[in-house]
């Protein structure tokens, strides 16, 4: 027995250690290089094979509890994972012959090769073994990032991991040898109960952090829940009345009221992308039109902007706002009528169903081939007068007015008409494929749980948004929905625009008082009281908010 031999365990766990450092720095880079050169982000693609394969009820209550911050903890979560598993990586490789302990004593130190052939090894292995399982294809050849980006970023990350582990496994161990070396006993053991505490306080958080989860969903969470039974009854029963005659009229300034027009920068913004969206170079984008057409079609961003653009004013809202978020906006789009690039193509074939709209972040959705020839389903290059913005969704994204954001595909590269049945990446995890918007409206003044002064003009206000089918009224009741009374509207841009809404009022005896406020479209369908929460068809219920007059 010579001194320099190390225990499986203190073998494994170097390893394990300078593969943590390593992997923590590799996968930094991964981003960067996601971000920069269009690079593979993998804890992209784990995601989307995680929430794929997630029970859609789990994924629902996941999206209940962690809300619009869910995608940020799920990349928290699954870059944690693959730090653990670059830390696995670096232990394992550190049990193979050639490390210290080993009989037959090779170099105790690993030179630079053994970095490089690490990097390879884990280059194939994730190009060939983990993307394909991951339904990525080999080297990603499904995803929009392109191979070549992807064996090159996929190689930059391996060679960094590769030779850092070499470096920071050195120092470990050269470290440990001076220790044994110096036989300085009390300092390893104070090392050793070092480690063990910081071993124990890694326990604890995990526990935690899974103590929380598992209460809060024994808890449920939300009350939302609980009303869900009684309110399935309610969801029967659709009321229906005559189709109202707007109250337009001049709406007054009010603090936190929305803009009829909301500001690019000020435009709500969601993707399935936990870090990374694409950024689309124009230079050699081009956009695709295949499937069941008579002659497919490549256009260039040149050949689109040559073409005839249409202006229309158009909201969206996202299928998983709650009532009364924020997922709701308004802007003036410019674009090109998807009917007249099908034209262009030759026009579907007489057995095409649907078009599918496939983006450059491996997002796709479709939508019925009635809905895409609609005069009023643009292709958008352009938003509120401005170049469409990078995170909306440039060069181009769908505009299909009357049903969910969902269904706008960003980053678009290819349209495909079909004649299956296909579906899209959020329809493959549970969510509505016809997805009409349902018609809803938001208190947006006052400002829930405020305190107004009595005798004193007020004003409450807001946006009711159906989709394509109108705002017709928006009641306003300060006793918790047992009297109504009409708001007035501001005449809206277009029929596929929010619209916003109005209800002066002077409170006239102190206390507390339940706010809500429903819409009827122009076809007379009052918004439904029924609670439903986003997941599957859209939120529903009426937005309430409580205020105190003193
Ligand atoms: N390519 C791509 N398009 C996409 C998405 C996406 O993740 N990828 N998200 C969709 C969702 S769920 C919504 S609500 C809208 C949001 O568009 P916005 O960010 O411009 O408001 O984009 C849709 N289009
Ligand atoms: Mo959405």
């Amino acid at each position: 027995m010579d001194t320099f031999s190390f225990s499986i365990k203190k073998r494994f766990g170097t390893g394990f250690q300078a593969g943590l450092a390593a992997g923590l720095v590799a996968g930094l880079i991964m981003l960067i290089l996601s971000w920069t050169i269009n690079g593979i982000s993998l804890p992209e693609v784990v995601s989307a094979a995680f929430t794929a394969l997630l029970p859609v009820s789990a994924f629902d209550y996941l999206h209940q509890i962690i809300g619009e911050n869910a995608k940020y903890y799920l990349f928290a979560g699954i870059f944690l994972g693959q730090c653990l598993v670059f830390a696995l990586c670096g232990g394992l490789y550190n049990l193979l012959p050639g490390s210290p302990g080993q009989a037959g004593a090779a170099p105790l130190r690993l030179g630079t090769a053994r970095g490089v052939l690490l990097a390879l090894v884990l280059w194939l292995l994730s190009g060939l073994v983990l993307l394909p399982l991951l339904g990525a294809g080999v080297f990603g050849v499904n995803l929009g990032n392109g191979v070549g980006s992807t064996m090159i970023s996929l190689a930059l990350v391996g060679l960094i991991f590769g030779l850092l582990f070499v470096v920071v496994r050195n120092w470990l161990v050269d470290r440990s040898l001076q220790v044994v070396g110096k036989d300085n006993l009390p300092g390893e053991r104070a090392r050793q109960e070092r480690r063990s505490i910081l071993q124990r306080g890694l326990v604890l958080l995990g526990v935690a952090v899974l103590g929380i989860a598992a209460w809060r969903f024994i808890t449920g969470g939300d009350n939302g829940t609980s009303a869900n039974l009684a309110n399935q009854l309610v969801q029967q029963y659709r009321r229906k009345v005559a189709p109202p005659v707007p109250n337009y009229g001049t709406i007054q300034p009010a603090p936190h009221l929305s803009t009829e027009i909301t500001p690019n920068d000020q435009f709500y913004v969601v993707s399935k992308n936990l870090a990374s969206d694409p950024t689309v170079n124009v230079g050699n984008w081009h956009l695709d039109i295949s499937g069941e057409v008579a002659q497919p079609l490549t256009l260039t961003y040149a050949d689109l902007l040559a073409m005839p653009m249409k202006k229309q004013y158009e909201s969206m809202m996202c299928i998983s706002n709650e009532v009364g978020g924020r997922y709701m906006s308004n802007a003036l789009w410019e674009g090109i009528s998807l009917a007249t690039l099908l034209e262009k193509a030759g026009g579907p074939a007489k057995a095409a169903t649907k078009v599918v709209l496939h983006a450059a972040d491996s997002y796709s959705d479709s939508i019925p081939l009635a809905k895409a020839l609609e005069p009023t389903t643009l292709i958008a290059l352009r938003m509120n007068g401005a170049v469409l913005p990078q995170g909306h969704g440039y060069p181009a994204r769908l505009l299909v007015p009357g049903i969910y954001g969902m269904k706008h595909v960003k980053w678009i590269t290819r349209i495909e008409v079909v004649k299956d049945n296909y579906q899209g990446y959020w329809q493959q995890r549970g969510w509505s494929d016809a997805a009409p918007i349902r018609l809803t409206s938001r208190i947006d003044t006052p400002l829930a749980s405020t305190t107004l002064a009595l005798n004193r003009p007020t004003y409450i206000a807001g946006v009711a948004f159906s989709g394509d089918k109108g705002i017709g009224e928006v009641d306003v009741s300060v006793d918790a929905g047992k009297t109504w009374q009409k708001a007035t509207l501001k005449r809206p841009l277009s029929p596929l625009t929010w619209v916003l809404w109005e209800w002066p009022w002077i409170p006239q005896e102190k206390g507390n008082y339940t706010i809500v406020a429903r819409a009827i479209d122009m076809e007379g369908n009052v918004q439904t009281p029924a609670i439903a929460s986003p997941l599957p068809d859209g939120a529903t219920g009426y937005h309430t908010i409580t205020v105190v007059v003193v």
